[in-house]
């Protein structure tokens, strides 16, 4: 994400800047829903602007949907804001979000107000296991990079059903779930298919699963650059690293892809990738901590 410098009396804030949530048409809209343009320098709220009438958008299908909030002027709904609601985590990783009348964007404006296709009004919590081991030759020789002479990682990459982008195999926390079991369960299920696997294999990965997720090493928690966020609902994710230094566990294991994946495999690291949202920075993240080639 690219960064701006605010002035804020004599002391600059620097602030990353969110972009693929800015690009023209809202997704999964047929490009009939576009946002209102906004200018670098007027992302921020603390930046003026008057005239700032953002497109408004909710998607219907969210409507009635279990896993979806009702409209703000619904009776019935009495949200508890930037607190642990029932099951529902409305609690920013950013700290407190404000509220006028709805959740406001703690990284600032989209071009677009409602809700789009996220479910939740504010943050909407998703967890992201990035599963990583060596690159190694035919004859298990860790890989150098020619250029760098650093080791070249791998991660377990899936290719999303809906906009085909590659990305880490993350998903939405359910209400009342625990990060740790997000973590598992969405990589079994995109990773290793384990929505349509037959129960014997079903029982081989979990028990692989729980042993290898055990040991894991969190590289970030906040905001993402989604495309799907708007002005008033936002991605936020735990991204956690699980390393196979040997490749001998989920190294070895077979990959086959499931659920809201088309592809799976093991993609080798560098700076060239291309990821979903802000999964590049993710990525940059465990690259540092391994000392791996980028
Ligand atoms: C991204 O969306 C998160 O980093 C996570 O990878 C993903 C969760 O959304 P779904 O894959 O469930 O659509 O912002």
């Amino acid at each position: 994400m690219p960064i701006i410098k605010l002035s804020k009396g004599t002391v600059p804030i620097l602030r990353m800047l969110h972009t693929k949530c800015r690009s023209r048409f809202y997704p999964r809209t047929d490009n009939t829903v576009t946002r209102t343009e906004v200018p670098d320098e007027k992302v921020p709220w603390e930046v003026k602007w008057d005239r700032y009438y953002p497109t408004t958008y909710t998607a219907p299908f969210i409507k009635g949907q279990s896993w979806a909030d009702p409209e703000v002027t619904d009776t019935n709904f009495h949200p508890k804001w930037n607190s642990i609601d029932g099951n529902v985590n409305r609690v920013s990783h950013m700290g407190v979000y404000k509220v006028n009348p709805f959740p406001l964007n703690p990284m600032g404006r989209t071009g677009l107000q409602g809700r789009g296709v996220l479910g939740r009004w504010g943050p909407n919590h998703a967890a992201d296991p990035i599963v990583t081991r060596w690159k190694r030759s035919e004859a298990q020789e860790v890989e150098l990079n020619f250029e760098t002479k650093k080791p070249i990682l791998q991660f377990v990459a899936i290719q999303r059903r809906d906009t085909g982008e590659w990305a880490i195999p993350g998903g939405m926390v359910d209400p009342g779930e625990k990060v740790t079991s997000t973590l598992k369960r969405e990589f079994m299920e995109e990773a290793l298919n384990s929505l349509e696997c037959s129960e014997s294999e079903r029982e081989k990965s979990k028990s692989m699963i729980e042993k290898f997720f055990n040991d894991g090493y969190e590289v970030y928690r906040g905001y993402v650059d989604d495309h799907r966020n708007t002005d008033n609902a936002w991605m936020e994710t735990v991204a956690v690293n699980f390393h196979d230094e040997n490749g001998t566990s989920v190294g070895a294991f077979a990959l086959s892809a499931g659920d809201d994946a088309v592809n799976v495999h093991w993609m080798d690291i560098s700076k060239n990738l291309l990821l979903y949202a802000s999964h590049n920075d993710l990525i940059e993240k465990v690259v540092a901590k391994h000392n791996a080639h980028w």
